[in-house]
């Protein structure tokens, strides 16, 4: 069995019991349901855990009380830092860096989280820097109430509807807040009473100034920086990797390969489509256990509620890239599985422009993308945790995202290949033809963009109304499965089609 973290979710209130926290909280994740309690600290609620055997989910020194969901990559530096002793579970070393270097402590942990730091006169909420794990949290004038899924605070419409520094309001929820990627949001606290506004504090932004290295000095960095956040995400693991075939995914396989031995390779492909020969490929160069899951387009078009329920997001592009992944984890076998995806890569690279040649909108698409990732939630725990697997992103490890992002477009994009520096770092480790591999979207090799629209024709939409279709069937199921929290096997696909083909005047 492969270790997870202790904790993957939570919902949590801090100051007053809040009524509003349902019991049991509608979460999505699967797990194990944790008591909180934190009576010194205040606080109270529940957390996820994918074990059996669940740790308790609070660590404190008296002083500073700290929950912690996720897991930390640089606990031997953190460990080094802070008195250079064994680095303990990730919460108590947390807790050591709080204790070093107050809020502070976010700029030096890379890592993908959720946290709660409550202290005598200070509550710190936080997540990682690419808010990897989405974190939500409504405010009252009594306390606050946090937690790792919107749908669990969903309920209610209390609360300061100003959202504070640091946070974005949620989408149809009114009340709630989604803490930034990057950033902590603290407020103060003495004798019981809090003192609004909270503060916000930046821990981590994207680059605007790109480097110059020498092509060679490029290509190396982002062969050492992979291997390191592949090996802190799988090192000694039996891992799982969703595998495309493509360059991303390949080379995550290929290093995981190299950290752990043999690991297990999984490819989704549908009666519409499917990459499987060059996962194949992939898999049979690397010598992995490989399995290749096929199912009808139309059973992963009906996975739509589970995408929604675990990105709680409606935004339907972006759910393209989701639905499978979601999918393909919920076929799985049900042992917990630590998963590594190739999934981010794209973004600092500019992977998804890959017509694009001139390198001045190549770099502009590249820092648009860097600025408006925030709320998208592609990189949710929750996507696996639906079918309770742990789920991790080596390209957007801290180290491996910052150089990527900082890197000069024409190194990206290099004699009209597209990835470039990522395609010659894995020269050698992966079949040629891999390495030469054009770029296919997951939405396009599945088939699930084809089958979709093909759905919403055959349902009587026009051609030209289906972009507002989809946008519309996406509303719908946010409603349902985030606003109202319906539980996503009880949301029937054809359902929503019905409804959204008749209000769009289908033909
Ligand atoms: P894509 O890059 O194709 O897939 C993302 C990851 O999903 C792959 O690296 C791989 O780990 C897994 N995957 C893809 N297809 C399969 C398959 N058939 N079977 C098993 N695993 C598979 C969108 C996209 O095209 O996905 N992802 C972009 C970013 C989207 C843009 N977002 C943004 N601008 N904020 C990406 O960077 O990965
Ligand atoms: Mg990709």
């Amino acid at each position: 069995m492969p270790t997870l973290p202790d904790t993957i979710g939570f919902s949590v209130w801090i100051g007053t019991p809040d009524p509003l926290l349902a019991d049991p909280p509608p979460f999505a994740a699967l797990g194990q349901r944790v008591p909180i309690v934190g009576g010194t600290a205040g606080l109270g609620g529940i957390a996820i855990s994918p074990g059996t055997d669940a740790a308790a989910p609070l660590t404190s020194d008296g002083e500073l009380t700290v929950l912690f969901a996720g897991e930390l990559y640089n606990r031997d530096r953190l460990a080094a830092a802070v008195d250079g002793g064994a680095p303990g579970t990730d919460a108590q070393l947390l807790l050591a860096c709080c204790q070093r270097y107050g809020v502070s402590a976010f700029r030096l942990v890379s890592g993908r989280f959720a946290a709660v730091v409550v202290g005598p006169r200070r509550v710190v909420v936080a997540t990682d820097h690419a808010g990897s794990v989405p974190l939500y949290l409504r405010l009252s004038e009594a306390g606050m109430t946090v937690a790792t899924e919107a749908k669990v605070l969903a309920a209610g419409a209390t609360g300061r509807l100003d959202s504070p520094p640091g946070t974005a309001p949620v989408p149809g929820i009114r009340g709630l807040h989604r803490i930034r990627a990057g950033t902590a949001v603290a407020v103060d606290r003495t004798s019981g009473r809090w003192h609004w506004p909270a503060r916000a504090v930046r821990t981590w932004a994207p680059a605007y100034g790109r480097s110059i290295p020498d092509p060679d000095d490029a290509v190396a960095a982002v062969a050492d920086r992979l291997t390191a956040a592949v090996h802190a995400r799988a090192s000694g693991e039996p891992v799982t990797v969703v595998l495309s075939g493509g360059i991303d995914s390949s080379a995550v396989a290929a290093l995981a390969t190299a950290a752990t031995g043999p690991v297990a390779t999984v490819s989704l492909g549908t009666d519409a489509g499917d990459e499987f020969d060059a996962a194949r490929a992939v898999a049979r160069h690397l010598g992995t256990d490989h399995t290749e899951l096929k199912l009808p387009a139309a059973d992963l078009i009906a996975e739509l509620p589970w995408a929604v329920a675990a990105a709680e997001i409606d935004d339907p592009e972006v759910l393209e890239y989701l639905l499978p992944l979601v999918a393909l984890y919920r076929r799985l076998p049900a042992t917990p599985r630590r998963i590594l995806t190739g999934y981010g890569a794209d973004i600092p690279l500019g992977g998804m422009h890959r017509t694009t040649e001139p390198l001045e909108l190549l770099d502009g698409v590249i820092a648009a993308d860097m600025d408006s990732f925030d709320g998208l939630n592609e990189l949710s725990p929750l996507l696996s945790g639906v079918a309770g697997h742990w789920s991790t992103h080596p390209y957007w490890d801290r180290d491996v995202l910052d150089l990527l992002v900082s890197l000069e477009p024409g190194l990206k994009r290099r004699h009209g290949r597209d990835k470039w520096v990522l395609r010659e770092a894995m020269r050698g480790r992966l079949p040629q033809q891999t390495l030469c591999r054009p770029k296919l979207g997951i939405h396009e090799g599945s088939g699930l963009t084809s089958a979709w629209n093909r759905m919403l024709r055959d349902a009587g939409v026009p051609a030209g109304a289906v972009p507002d279709a989809k946008r519309a069937m996406a509303r719908s199921l946010y409603a349902s499965a985030v606003l109202c929290a319906v539980r996503p096997d009880e949301i029937r696909i054809d359902d929503v089609l019905a409804e959204v083909a008749e209000e769009g005047g289908a033909q």
